[in-house]
């Protein structure tokens, strides 16, 4: 395995882009041009291609004539330009599936449960100017090759040009879940911010928004029915995502390789449904906040009361019907119990119906996962539901570890499968227990920032044994957005929330310095495409390598 990675690496720092790292990768050093009329066709053994095939295709093609990436790193070894100048052609690229494939939309394949999930392709560029081809056995597949192949090309002096042909890749990737968690209820995030964020994670291949769309600050969710927790709950009228966003953001997202699961944390972060259902919340807007919640304004779902459980339970089923995804997250982290000690309402309920705290919180639970699975779907919970509450949950229940990676074998030996979002290694902005300093008035403070190299040299296999391997799923960077909104959301995310997509694409394994001038190329990649992807070092590095 080891030594595989070092030939791969070696290999890989000639042909320039490529991010995420493909699993299998041989190429030679001649250059190759793409001619001006250059198509992609789909084989005719296709019958009745999906639109979104031909709307993969299309964006591909304006791809590799705006991409214009003319910053190098091709300078690294791929020899003098002038070379280019005698280069052959490539007029055509064609996309077949093996014989006996069944033939569904990318959208239909994207959003299929994670074990069913195939994204594999083979991808081949001769040097010769013949046809180049993508092979696959599922549409996402061929999506994933394209992605590749976008991935090849640069641009000089109004050449569009790949080096290192001929080139074959086998590529298929490590893990099924390979996300990225988006808060949109601390700051507002226009539809135009996430359709922009799905494209950039397409771009290296992350197939999972974790959409963490509400929380005790606002809800922004429009949910037929419920259209009182935003009503009450959005930051303004505008502030919204309404059904039609979601059905848009959804299929946008799915034309693209990435399902969509939601989430709607519950029962704690919910201050803002007291907005309008005081009496569903604990502690409502108890001040001190700090003695209640995590962070202002104070607020939890009386989970224990019977109203306000079936309440939740008919929400998520209503929640369920607008997202096609096989999985919604029901949240469950940081429940702050001291708000339901002081709760007389939620002491009432807990000794009438004589359950103990953790009795009640798993009816909640198993009620709000009853209705996921009604409507066919999985659930996903933070950690605190299987690690602090001892509930006792469907084994089908992925859970999201965030608090530590340590807490990752606790999760496997009990049986459930894990999506890895350890805060420290995975959050986009401070982690647990990462409040150093203080100022000068005696406050502790989190550094919003940590580097990309914190989630490219996770291993999420650590620690368990290898009959264990198949409980991880993959996982995710995450950004919660305290401290972000749409005017540092490109560069707060990108290129860094790539580092977690290889990891889970190519598997454990990356070395950093090798992986640098790739990055920076696809962070260049990016913002040719109008995305504030930030430098992670000095043009000069790119420009004049030595
Ligand atoms: N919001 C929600 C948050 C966090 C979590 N859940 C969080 C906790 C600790 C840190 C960063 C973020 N802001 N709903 C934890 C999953 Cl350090």
């Amino acid at each position: 395995m080891m030594s595989l990675w070092l030939v791969l690496s070696a290999a890989v720092s000639l042909v320039g882009a490529l991010w995420p790292l493909p699993q299998n990768l041989t190429q030679g050093n001649t250059a190759l041009r793409l001619s001006g009329n250059f198509d992609i066709t789909i084989s005719p053994g296709i019958s009745e291609p999906p639109q979104d095939l031909y709307d993969a295709i299309s964006r591909t093609r304006s791809h590799l004539f705006t991409d214009d990436l003319g910053r190098l790193v091709v300078g690294r070894g791929a020899g003098d330009v002038s070379t280019f100048e005698t280069a052959a052609y490539l007029s055509s690229l064609t996309l077949s599936l093996e014989p006996g494939s069944s033939v569904l939309s990318i959208t239909a394949e994207a959003q299929k449960p994670l074990e069913e999930r195939d994204e594999a392709y083979t991808l081949t560029v001769p040097s010769n100017g013949s046809v180049a081809s993508i092979t696959a056995t599922s549409t996402l597949g061929l999506l994933r090759g394209l992605t590749t192949f976008e991935q090849l090309w640069y641009e000089y002096d109004g050449t569009i040009y790949a080096v290192n042909t001929p080139i074959q890749i086998e590529d298929v990737p490590a893990y099924p879940y390979r996300g990225l968690m988006l808060d949109t209820a601390r700051n507002y995030f226009p539809v135009s911010d996430i359709l922009r964020t799905l494209d950039t994670m397409s771009l290296v291949k992350i197939n999972e928004f974790n959409w963490h769309i509400s929380d005790s600050q606002s809800f922004p969710l429009q949910i037929p029915g419920y259209m009182e927790l935003s009503e009450y709950g959005a930051y303004s009228p505008q502030m919204i995502y309404s059904p039609n966003d979601v059905e848009y953001i959804v299929s946008y997202a799915g034309a693209r390789g990435i399902d969509v699961m939601v989430e709607v944390d519950t029962p704690g972060h919910t201050s803002i449904i007291g907005e309008s259902h005081p009496e569903f919340i604990a502690c409502y807007l108890a001040r001190p906040w700090a003695s209640y919640a995590g962070e202002p304004p104070a607020g939890q779902l009386r989970f224990a009361n019977a109203t306000v459980a079936n309440w939740s339970a008919e929400l998520f089923t209503a929640v369920a019907q607008m997202f096609p995804s096989s999985m919604v997250s029901t949240g469950g982290d940081e429940i702050q119990t001291y708000c339901y000690d002081m709760d007389e309402e939620t002491q009432y309920d807990l000794n009438s119906t004589g359950r103990t705290f953790n009795e009640a919180l798993t009816d909640y639970v198993r009620g709000t996962h009853g209705a996921l699975a009604a409507a066919g779907k999985t659930p996903a919970v933070w950690e605190e539901m299987v690690l602090d509450y001892n509930l006792s949950l469907s084994s089908d229940t992925l859970v999201l570890v965030w608090i530590s990676s340590d807490d990752v074998k606790a999760v496997v030996d009990q049986g459930f499968r894990v999506i890895h979002a350890a805060s420290n290694y995975f959050y986009l902005d401070c982690g647990a227990g990462e409040w150093v300093g203080g100022d000068p008035t005696g406050n502790s403070w989190c550094d919003p920032f940590k580097t990309w190299q914190y989630a490219y040299t996770f291993d999420p296999l650590a620690n368990l044994t290898s009959d264990q391997y198949s409980q991880i799923m993959g996982g995710q960077q995450l950004l919660w957005t305290e401290q972000s909104g749409p005017d540092n959301l490109d560069p707060i995310i990108w290129p860094r929330a790539a580092a977690s997509a290889e990891v889970f694409w190519s598997g454990a394994g990356g070395n950093v310095t090798a992986a640098l001038p790739r990055l920076h190329d696809v962070s260049f990649r990016m913002q040719q495409r109008g995305v504030r992807s930030i430098p992670l070092q000095p043009l000069w590095c790119a420009l004049r390598p030595y």
